[in-house]
């Protein structure tokens, strides 16, 4: 049995400090039970509890290592930059320099907006979305995630469907009376809606690839629909690309599935670990952002020295290797493959949500066989993706703790790694027949 008396006891005094003993609630195993373990370092695709105890990392901080931890190049911008100061609340050429990385990788932005987290990237695309339309409705998809943000905190995935708190305390009717929910992948609803309120709608925001109701990709004809729909009403498409961004592709799920939406959220990946998010779209949106325009946004750590020399080191990697997404999905792939083949060697119902270098393995309901939307993921039998959780945990691998979370790979996860994983499934699977 894997000891870890050190991390219980640090998370006893953490409950003592901070409420749940976690800075997310995400981190809290509320939706698998037991306590989180506390962690002390990471290296390459692995981490190291507290009591020296080592994973191989699925979560990789929920997104952002995709190059794994303490990457040599990142290091060392960071050692070198921290001695010239860590904020000067002033421009920066790193600021510049990120912001060109981004606008070359990802087809949609021509002019950005660096923010300090992926939540502060949507709240201000919503609000810029709002003051360009002069409207007032948004449209977001349930089961879709997009940070904690009030208007959008209704029917929210993550770690809200977790812990079956959609319509947060807090949250008052009036700052979500403009929101509209639609069902995720589900054209006709969606159609039907913007056959009667299209004009009315200022914006549309979706995460093309869902992921936080586990990885449940948008299909084509939907994503498309939105594309074409909300052009004839001049509605804003938002793609948050805070997950999928640099994930399912170099230029995110809208070079993947070649739609180019109004604005899009990044956030994770562009941070390399550090927080950064950014908004960024078309020139003549963006310019209405001030100073230049009238919407209001603002942010004492925006492009922050350290945060942006991690992210130009992070985006670098991934845009000077032309195989570099060809090896994360083979990866991603052999997993998720080799994953469904335990499934059917064991006898156990299995299914995986997979794009890029994100995906969940699902244990979907007797009536459901692929995960497209928050009804069939809701059905998914979340106590034995508990019971595989910490079967797969006290074997070393560090997954999501929440069915409806994704799991991510890193460029440093070996063969071996995979491999090993996959053994550990095995086991997994074989006890809970
Ligand atoms: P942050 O404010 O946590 O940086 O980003 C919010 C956000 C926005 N949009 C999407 C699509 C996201 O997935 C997120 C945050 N994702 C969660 C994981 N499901 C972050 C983990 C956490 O909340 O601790």
């Amino acid at each position: 049995m894997t000891k870890r008396e050190r991390s219980q006891k640090i998370f006893q005094e953490a409950k003592t400090l901070i409420p749940g003993g976690v800075n997310s609630p995400a981190r809290a195993f509320g939706a698998v039970g037991g306590e989180p373990i506390v962690m002390a370092r990471g290296k390459g695709a692995c981490l190291f509890d507290v009591d020296d105890n080592c994973y191989i990392d699925y979560v990789l901080s929920w997104g952002p290592m995709i190059l794994g931890h303490t990457h040599p190049q990142v290091t060392a911008v960071l050692e070198d930059a921290i001695h010239k100061g860590t904020s000067f609340g002033t421009p920066t050429e790193n600021e510049n320099r990120l912001a060109q990385l981004v606008i070359s990788l990802v087809p949609s932005i021509e002019k950005i907006r660096l923010v300090n987290s992926g939540t502060e990237a949507t709240m201000s695309a919503i609000r810029l979305a709002r003051g360009y339309t002069g409207r007032n409705k948004i449209v977001k998809f349930i089961g879709n995630y997009h940070g904690h943000v009030d208007s959008l905190l209704v029917a929210a995935g993550s770690s809200a469907a977790t812990l079956s708190v959609p319509n947060s305390p807090g949250v008052t009717a009036g700052t979500t009376g403009d929101t509209i929910l639609l069902p995720y992948n589900d054209v006709s609803s969606f159609r039907s809606l913007f056959a009667q309120q299209g004009s009315e709608i200022a914006a549309i925001i979706v995460e093309p690839v869902a992921g936080n109701m586990g990885c449940v990709p948008g299909s084509l004809e939907f994503l498309q629909t939105l594309r074409k729909e909300s052009q004839k009403t001049a509605t804003i498409l938002i793609f948050d690309e805070v997950m999928s961004g640099f994930r399912v592709a170099r230029g995110g799920a809208q070079e993947r599935f070649g739609i180019i939406p109004d604005l899009t959220t990044l956030g994770k990946v562009i941070g390399g670990g550090l927080p950064v998010g950014a908004y960024g779209g078309r020139t003549e949106i963006m310019d209405h952002v001030l100073p230049q325009g009238k919407v209001f946004q603002a942010g004492t750590l925006s492009g922050n020295p350290l945060a942006t020399a991690a992210g130009i080191a992070t985006l670098s990697e991934i845009a000077n290797d032309p195989f570099f997404y060809d090896k994360l999905e083979q990866k991603t792939n052999f997993l998720a493959d080799g994953l469904l083949e335990l499934g059917r060697k064991n006898g156990v119902k299995l299914s995986v949500g997979r794009c890029g270098s994100m995906m969940t393995l699902f244990f979907p309901s007797d009536r459901d066989d692929v995960i497209i939307d928050w009804a069939t993921a809701s059905r998914c039998d979340t106590k034995r993706f508990a019971r595989y959780f910490w079967n797969m945990l006290n074997r070393g691998i560090y997954l999501p703790c929440s069915q409806f979370e994704t799991m991510f790979l890193s460029i440093a996860h070996s063969d071996e790694m995979l491999q090993q994983t996959l053994d550990a499934a095995d086991q997994a699977l074989r006890l809970d027949r």
